[in-house]
This record gives structure tokens, C-alpha cells and sequence, in this order.
């Protein structure tokens, strides 16, 4: 067996006014309470330096990039790093990235893979983003990511992070099965997934009452298809009037759920999670080489 100890770092809302320093703060506190269980690798949700920002419509460009980060790390993300670094423990980030690529200024929904050591192992731009580009009428909150954010350009790489094959998707991406068999086909063993996912998304209540369940039914189901883990963290509980799910979660290769949290505010949930344990699938059910018939799968390739 080779053992990676995995804290899924759940966190409760983020007031629209708290600083990144106090977030960061907290996110140090859950890091300590991972390092104190025995923790390899602290897991943190989507966005998880400032409140769920797509809610609102903002017209004002310098207020819409006062959410996004222009470095990482940068002075308010530094303690964290320092910490991690003294602690000897891994963790993902999720954040909001503005970058000057390709001559011109870009805004991804993004997450970083940390190693022990604190050097960036592993970086991941959204690709599935919900919502809207425009306010849509009648809504108490809107979900403005398609307006912020474009879509990531990086595809959904896997690399081998603290002796693991590592791969990152972030809150949507859980929905789509795409997400993980491009991952899986690339022997990914962990895929790490942080999440906002507010319980009126859809507007229809017929559905919204099945978000906690939907949630978990496509990380069971990435993880099973594909014999990797799946850690999935939230941010939830009820932040600035919006009420988004919790229910954080470690999924083994077998589809089972093996660690819940069990509240709506800052948790910690471990896991010592057996890398090898998605072998058996990989040689057996899963055997992709032996049982994958992908000339009968071109259309999911086409526009
Ligand atoms: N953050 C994020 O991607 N949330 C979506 C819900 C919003 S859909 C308008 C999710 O899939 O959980």
C-alpha cells in the first residue's frame, strides 16, 4: 500500500468584507488541525480566498478584479505557504487568477497543487463554467461565472505530485463525466475538487432539492469509472444571504464515500487513502486498454 493522508479543509461562508488575511488565518488553523492528524495534503474549496463573488452583477471592472489574485502566492497568501512549508504538508487553493498572457489580461477560475516543500506541483484552470454572462431577471442571486471568467486553457493535466498521480477539477467540473475520464485515462489516482454550489442553482425547486445528493452521486461515479479518489470540499453554509451545501467528502476508488463532514463551518475531514487500491479496478473492470472501445465514442469530441 502506498498511504497518502488526505484533509478535505471544508470551509463555512466568507463574509463579502473579510479580508484575505482572515481567511487565510483560518485556512492556517485548519492546516495545523490536518498536520495534527497526520495529514500529507490539506484540500481547500473553490475560491476559497474571498465570498462567492459571481453572485453579484458589478458593472465597475477594478471592483470585479478586486476578487482576483495577480500573483500567487502573494503577501496575504504567503503565511500560508510558510506554514505549509514548516508543517511539511501539501495543499490545494482554489482562487480567482487574473494574468497578463498571450498580450493581453486573462481571468480563470483556478487551482494550484502545493507540494511539501512549498513549490507550485501542479496548476488547473476551470473548464466547465455555469451560468450566465448577463443578470438574469428575478433572481435574488446571480451566478455570473460565464461573466468573469473565461474557460480554462489547460485541459485537465495529471502530474505525479508527493508520489501520486494528481489531478485537480473545480466545483462544476464534478457534473461532467469528461472531467475525470480525461483524468483517468492519464492513471490519475487522487482527483482533488473544491466546490460553491449555492441550493437554488437551477431555479427549479423540483431539482434544487436534490443538490446534496446529486453532489455526491457524480463524485461517486467519477471515482468508481474511473478507480481513483476524489476528495470534494465546500465552501457552504448560508454566506451573504445565499445558502450553498456542504456535505464534504472522500470518495475511494470503489465509489463508496468513506469520510463525511458533518457540520456547515470550518471542518476538517481526513483520510488515509490507499493509492494502490484503484489497482484492482484498473486491471479488472477498468482495464481501459483491454475494454474501451473509443471508435464508438468520436461524437463526445465533436462540437
Ligand atoms: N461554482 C459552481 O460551479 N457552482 C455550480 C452551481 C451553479 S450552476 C449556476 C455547481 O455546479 O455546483
Amino acid at each position: 500500500s502506498r498511504i497518502m493522508t488526505v484533509a478535505a479543509a471544508q470551509m463555512g461562508p466568507i463574509a463579502r468584507d473579510e479580508s484575505r488575511q482572515a481567511v487565510v488565518a483560518r485556512l492556517i488553523d485548519m492546516l495545523r488541525q490536518a498536520k495534527d492528524r497526520g495529514a500529507d495534503l490539506v484540500v481547500y474549496p473553490e475560491l476559497c480566498l474571498t465570498t462567492f463573488f459571481p453572485r453579484w452583477m458589478m458593472e465597475d471592472q477594478d471592483e470585479v478584479d478586486s476578487w482576483f489574485e495577480r500573483t500567487m502566492p502573494n503577501p496575504a497568501v504567503n503565511p500560508l505557504f510558510e506554514a505549509a512549508r514548516e508543517s511539511e504538508v501539501g495543499f490545494c487553493l482554489g482562487y480567482a487568477e487574473l494574468a497578463q498572457e498571450d498580450g493581453g489580461t486573462r481571468r480563470f477560475n483556478t487551482a494550484i497543487l502545493v507540494d511539501k516543500a512549498g513549490r507550485v506541483a501542479l496548476k488547473y484552470r476551470k473548464v466547465h463554467l455555469p451560468g450566465h454572462a448577463e443578470p438574469q431577471e428575478g433572481r435574488k442571486f446571480q451566478h455570473l461565472e460565464k461573466r468573469y471568467f473565461e474557460p480554462g486553457n489547460l485541459g485537465f493535466p495529471v502530474r505525479r505530485v508527493m508520489d501520486a498521480n494528481m489531478g485537480l477539477c473545480i466545483c462544476n467540473d464534478r457534473r461532467w463525466p469528461e472531467t475525470y475520464r480525461v483524468m483517468g485515462l492519464q492513471d490519475v489516482e487522487m482527483v482533488l475538487c473544491g466546490y460553491n454550489t449555492p441550493t437554488d442553482h437551477v431555479q427549479d425547486p423540483a431539482i434544487n432539492r436534490l443538490s446534496d445528493f446529486h453532489n455526491h452521486l457524480s463524485m461517486q461515479a467519477g471515482a468508481y469509472q474511473n478507480a481513483t479518489w476524489v476528495v470534494g470540499v465546500a465552501k457552504g453554509g448560508v454566506e451573504e444571504g445565499s445558502e450553498m451545501i456542504t456535505h464534504s467528502a472522500i470518495f475511494a476508488p470503489s465509489g463508496e464515500i468513506v469520510a463525511q463532514a458533518a457540520t456547515m463551518e470550518d471542518e476538517v475531514v481526513t483520510f488515509a487513502c490507499d493509492l494502490e487500491m484503484g489497482r484492482k479496478y484498473k486491471e479488472t473492470i477498468f482495464n481501459f486498454a483491454a475494454h474501451r472501445e473509443p471508435d464508438a465514442y468520436r461524437l463526445i469530441v465533436e462540437r
